[in-house]
C-alpha cells in the first residue's frame, strides 16, 4: 500500500509500507532516478521524521535504473556556493541515512552512477540485481564527487579502484560489484525487491540495542584509534547484554528453544556461491 501522503514527499520519492517495514522508491524514472535538489529535502524530511514503527528501510529504484546520480541540469548554471551548500545538504541527509535509527537495505539494478552509488553506498546492506553497473563519471563532467563518494566509496572498493573508476571511467558490472564488496547480495533481475525485503525483516529480528550497537556504534569504532575502540566496543556489549531483551533471548538459547546457528540458512553464503558461479 502507498503511504507517501503520510510522508509528505516531492513525486520523486514513493513510499509503500510492509508492516514495519518501509520501501522508498526513487519515482522518477523518466529521469532515470536523477536526484535533485527536491529529492533530496524529500530524502532529509523522510529520514527525519521516520516513524519509530518503521524498523528498517529499503531503498530501491523505478523503471531500469536505480538512479543515474546527480541531476546535472540543477548545477549547470549556478555558482560554486550554491554548490558548496547543495554538496553539504547531500552529506548531512546521507548521514542521517547511515547513522539513523534504522538500518537501510539499498536495492540496486541498471546505473547506479555518481550520487546514485555515493546514496547506495550510504546504505548498511547493499543487494544488486544482475545487469547492475557502477560508475563515477563526474570526470568526465567536469565535476567532483560531493555526495560523501570520497570517504564511503573507498571503504567498500579501497582508494586505488575509485581512482581508477573516476580518470578512466572504468565501470563494474553486479559480478565484479559483489566480488569487490560494492554489494553484499547479488540476486536475478527483479528478484532484488524482495531480497531486500526478506533480509530486512531478518534485520528486525535482532534485538534493537544490538542492532544500534552495529549501525551506531561499529563504523565508528572501526574509525577510531584500536584503544578507544576496544573501550567503546566493551560499553556497546555492556549496555546490549543488559537490556532485558538480551536476557530472555540468552535465557531462551539456554533452554534450547533458540534456533541453532545454521550454515545452510545463510543466505550470504548461498547468494555468494551464485554470484562466484
Ligand atoms: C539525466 C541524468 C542526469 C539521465 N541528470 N538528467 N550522472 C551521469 O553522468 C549519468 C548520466 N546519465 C546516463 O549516462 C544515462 O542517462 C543512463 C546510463 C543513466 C541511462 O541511459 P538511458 O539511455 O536509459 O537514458 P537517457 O536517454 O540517457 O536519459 C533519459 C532522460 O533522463 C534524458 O532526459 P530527456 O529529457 O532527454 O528524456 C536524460 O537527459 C535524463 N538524465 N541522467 C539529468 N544525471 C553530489 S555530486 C554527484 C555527482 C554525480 O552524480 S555526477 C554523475 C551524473
Amino acid at each position: 500500500m502507498t503511504h507517501s501522503t503520510q510522508f509528505d514527499l516531492p513525486s520523486s520519492l514513493s513510499v509503500d509500507l510492509h508492516n514495519d517495514i518501509a520501501a522508498l522508491s526513487l519515482s522518477r524514472p523518466e529521469k532515470r532516478n536523477a536526484i535533485d535538489f527536491a529529492m533530496i529535502r524529500g530524502l532529509d524530511r523522510f529520514f527525519s521524521e521516520l516513524p519509530d514503527s518503521i524498523r528498517a528501510v529499503v531503498i530501491h529504484g523505478k523503471g531500469d535504473h536505480f538512479s543515474a546520480g546527480l541531476d546535472l541540469s540543477s548545477i549547470s548554471d549556478i555558482d560554486s556556493a550554491a554548490v558548496l551548500f547543495g554538496s553539504r545538504a547531500w552529506h548531512r541527509v546521507f548521514d542521517r541515512i547511515e547513522h539513523g535509527n534504522v538500518p537501510v537495505i539499498a536495492v540496486l539494478h541498471g546505473a547506479v552512477v555518481g550520487g546514485g552509488l555515493e546514496l547506495a553506498a550510504a546504505a548498511h546492506i547493499r543487494v544488486a540485481e544482475r545487469g547492475t553497473f557502477y560508475a563515477l563519471p563526474e570526470g568526465s563532467r567536469g565535476i567532483f564527487v560531493g555526495g560523501g563518494a570520497s570517504v564511503r566509496v573507498p571503504q567498500l572498493i579501497g582508494v586505488p579502484r575509485m581512482v581508477d573508476m573516476m580518470l578512466t571511467g572504468r565501470t563494474y558490472g553486479a559480478e565484479e560489484g559483489v566480488a569487490l564488496g560494492l554489494s553484499q547480495y547479488l540476486v536475478e533481475p527483479g528478484e532484488g525487491l524482495a531480497k531486500g525485503l526478506e533480509l530486512a525483516r531478518r534485520v528486525i529480528a535482532n534485538a534493537p540495542l544490538s542492532n544500534f550497537g552495529v549501525i551506531q556504534a561499529l563504523p565508528r569504532i572501526a574509525r577510531a584509534d584500536p584503544e578507544t575502540g576496544l573501550l567503546l566496543e566493551s560499553l556497546m556489549m555492556s549496555v546490549a547484554a543488559a537490556d532485558d531483551e538480551a536476557k530472555v533471548r540468552l535465557r531462551t538459547f539456554l533452554d534450547k528453544r533458540a534456533q541453532k546457528v545454521s550454515h545452510k540458512d545463510s543466505g550470504a553464503a548461498l547468494d555468494a556461491q551464485r554470484g562466484a558461479a
